[in-house]
């Protein structure tokens, strides 16, 4: 029997390969067999390197850490207590049916989330619109990755974070991250910008912070909060000046060019300096670093795309791509770098507002018939797309008074906080499916415990479109349940016996079916193909698109499309899209009241909401709690010291924490990590104005004052 487990990190989008090996017995009380990771140099992507958290990602499988049994609240205000599965599963079942059946289904919301597995992300998706036959369902992944995924689908028809593996990254000649943090928050993709400079590549960090990615960097250009959009503006205003647009690609390949080139013609160099705070002479050296490499890329994360106006800004950046000939072309292009373990899959494959599999659309009526007639329903059974998820979680309470969540913890992560936590408590039903007993689960009427990545099988899809099978390594303890079975007991007690198995290659195989001729094909990949793909290969897993070849056919179903758009990008006439967007205001610009700019963000040693890596030792000890960080002439004028307890306050709210003063930050704006509850709860301050196209919650964003405090601040 194999002692050590090839698998998949439950964290990040990189979704680094790690070897699970069993330490010892199993534990005589069930609590499954002690394992460690070992390092899987095989694995192309990280070669074995890991961040703390990934490395440390067992502690979370203990029991100490985490639920063991099922929590019922046996009465309204009553306290949470053990109760069978049964009985939890029941109360669920009736606590959905009696709301559906007071006030119709759409009253009952579902809440996904994007680290979940393609397999439940699936289920869930199947579950609400079959089962429970409501439109309301949404995820986390809407704060995530929705306006790179609606620029995207936009400009090239297809939504795949990278279009092309990281493997590309030290082969072009110039990368510029805007809004990204990947020394933090993906460490061992770092290596893919140190080799790019050992290569004489040239990497541009876009970042209101001097983080330590933009250390690396050869240029940063620290842009005021929100400025993204003209800063991308300015910069192709000045490849049209000077003369660096690639004419023939734009004529062959693109369509769109007169508008976009007239919204950047209006965006003047002078205005661009002014309205981004960055010198002009650095947004001119960072065009010709782009123009004279002959190949280079941009990469966005949430700092551009978390805006009120992130669609556009992706957009923006996106045309500056296309006007240079940057995009479609080997070691050229754009891509996202996508935040989640399952971030990608987690938006293909139906947990989404408006969507069905295989990326398909809900109000697309072909799309429609081809996934009911998978599901064995009529198409007209399908409701149409629902809510976006602040929009959803600000609806409890009042047209949506039951919620099925699972894998989020919007409490702590959605944006202000202490609005969505009210909203929680207004339910007249709250079900929560996690590992740990999170903020959000505190609140539920039943809690359903289930399983963790290293306790079952499934597959994710990694921010490069690699489709990765995470192998179950260790028994779970006996009270726990997956979240597949979660959904099909649940499925059995409101009438549905069939079609939500709890084995997870059952709900992948019908996932290839529901995905097949979508634009995320996974119909040529099986869970076979993928434990071949997986092993001591340089090029492991399989790149959607991935269609089934017919029988005898030839050609690479094998590995499926590492590299996207070469020929022809995924629009019906195959040419790109410009987006034409004039610069505009953020929701909220500081005003003599709020004087500052609040963006927030994240940190090395903490995951999310935290509800996962608060529980383990070794990272508390490295980011024990929230902080401020603010520039050392902002604290002088507040008479803070480094440490002293400082408040941001804005109009939603106010947060407490120690003030961390640097000259890394600009000192017309502050920072917060997001990964508190309590005093310190970074989004009890943070604004939920939407961009209006992708529904993405202005996170990085706000005007705030900040004020010496006289509470302590929480450590
Ligand atoms: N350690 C750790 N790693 C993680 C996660 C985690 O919670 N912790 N979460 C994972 C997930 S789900 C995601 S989505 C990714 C996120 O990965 P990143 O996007 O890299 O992380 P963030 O810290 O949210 O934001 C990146 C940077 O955007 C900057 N920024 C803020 N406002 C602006 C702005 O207006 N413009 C620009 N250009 N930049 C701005 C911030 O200063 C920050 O350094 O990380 C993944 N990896
Ligand atoms: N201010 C601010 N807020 C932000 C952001 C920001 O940059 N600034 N970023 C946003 C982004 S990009 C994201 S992705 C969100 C993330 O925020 P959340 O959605 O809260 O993400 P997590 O903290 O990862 O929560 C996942 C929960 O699911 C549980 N879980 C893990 N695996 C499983 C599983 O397989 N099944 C089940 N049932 N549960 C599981 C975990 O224990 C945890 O409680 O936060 C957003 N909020
Ligand atoms: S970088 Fe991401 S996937 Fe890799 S070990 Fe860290 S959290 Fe896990
Ligand atoms: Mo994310």
């Amino acid at each position: 029997m194999p002692t050590t487990t090839p698998t998949h990190c439950p964290y990040c989008a990189l979704q680094c390969g790690m070897g699970l090996r069993r330490t010892g017995p199993p534990v005589p009380d069930g609590a499954g067999a002690p394992v460690e990771v070992v390092e899987r140099p095989d694995f192309p992507v990280n070669r074995g390197a890991l961040c703390g958290k990934g490395r440390t990602a067992p502690e979370v499988l203990a029991r100490g850490a985490r639920l063991t049994g099922p929590l019922v609240r046996r009465r309204r205000g009553g306290p949470l207590e053990t109760a069978s599965w049964n009985e939890a599963l029941d109360r669920v079942a009736r606590g959905l049916s009696r709301v559906r059946a007071a006030h119709g289904p759409d009253a009952v919301g579902v809440f996904g989330g994007g680290g979940l597995t393609n397999e439940k992300a699936y289920a869930l998706g199947k579950f609400a619109r079959v089962v429970l036959g409501t439109s309301q369902i949404d995820y986390n992944g809407r704060f995530c990755m929705s306006s790179a995924a609606a620029a995207s689908s936009y400009a090239f028809g297809l939504d795949r974070g990278l279009p092309f593996p990281l493997a590309d990254v030290p082969r072009t000649g110039c990368v510029i991250l805007v809004g990204a943090n990947p020394a933090e928050t993906m460490p061992p993709a770092l290596r893919y910008f140190t080799e790019l400079r050992d290569n004489g590549g040239t990497l541009i960090v876009v970042d209101p912070r001097r983080t330590r990615t933009a250390e690396l960097a050869d240029l940063h250009l620290a842009p005021r909060p929100g400025t993204d959009l003209a800063l991308a503006l300015g910069m192709l205003h000045l490849v049209v000046a000077g003369g660096r647009v690639d004419q023939a690609f734009v004529d062959a390949r693109t369509a769109g060019w007169a508008e976009a080139r007239a919204a950047a013609m209006a965006h003047w160099p002078e205005l661009v300096e002014r309205v981004t705070g960055v010198p002009l002479p650095r947004i001119r050296r960072a065009v010709e670093l782009f123009c004279d490499a002959e190949a280079s890329m941009v990469l966005t994360a949430r700092g551009p795309e978390q805006q009120s106006k992130g669609t556009d800004t992706v957009g923006a950046w996106i045309n500056l791509c296309l006007a240079t000939g940057r995009a479609g072309r080997p070691l050229s292009g754009y891509g996202a770098l996508t935040g989640q373990g399952n971030g990608q899959g987690g938006r293909e494959h139906g947990q989404k507002a408006d969507q069905l599999p295989g990326y398909r659309k809900l109000d697309d009526p072909s799309a429609r018939a081809h996934v009911a007639g998978v599901w064995g329903v009529p198409p007209e059974s399908l409701p149409g797309p629902g809510r976006s998820a602040y929009e959803l979680l600000d609806a409890l309470g009042g047209d949506v008074r039951a919620l099925l969540l699972m894998g989020s913890n919007p409490v702590v992560s959605a944006p202000r906080a202490a609005h969505v936590e009210e909203r929680v408590r207004s339910l007249d039903f709250l079900a929560v499916a996690d590992v740990v007993l999170s903020e959000t689960a505190r609140l539920a009427d039943v809690v359903l415990p289930v399983t963790q990545w290293a306790e079952e099988t499934g597959t994710t899809t990694s921010l490069e479109g690699r489709v990765l099978l995470r192998r179950r390594a260790v028994d779970p303890p006996p009270g726990v349940c997956s979240d597949l079975a979660v959904l099909n007991g649940l499925a059995a007690r409101l009438g549905w016996e069939k079609g939500f198995p709890a084995d997870a290659e059952e709900v992948f195989e019908e996932l290839r079916r529901a995905s097949a001729g979508g634009p995320a094909d996974y119909s040529g990949i099986s869970y076979r193909r993928l434990a071949e793909a997986e092993d001591g290969s340089e090029d492991a897993g399989v790149f959607w698109p991935c269609p089934q070849q017919p029988e005898g056919a030839s050609g690479p179903q094998g590995r499926g499309t590492p590299r996207l758009f070469l020929d022809r990008f995924a629009t019906p006439d195959g040419r790109a899209r410009f987006a034409a967007a004039e610069h505009r205001p953020s929701a909220e610009e500081p005003d003599a009241a709020y004087p500052l700019h609040l963006t927030t963000g994240r940190v090395l040693a903490q995951y999310q909401s935290g509800a996962q890596t608060r529980r383990v030792g070794e990272l508390n000890a490295a980011a024990p709690g929230p902080f401020v960080e603010l520039h050392p002439r902002l604290a002088a004028r507040l008479g803070a010291a480094d440490g002293d307890p400082v408040a941001v306050v804005s109009r939603r709210g106010r947060a407490v924490a120690p003030a961390r003063v640097t000259p890394d930050i600009r000192p017309d704006t502050v920072f917060m990590p997001f990964h508190w509850p309590g005093l310190g709860r970074a989004n009890t301050v943070t604004n939920p104005a939407l961009d209006p196209v992708s529904r993405m919650p202005e996170f990085k964003v706000c005007a705030v004052r900040v004020e010496r405090s006289g509470e302590p601040a929480e450590e």
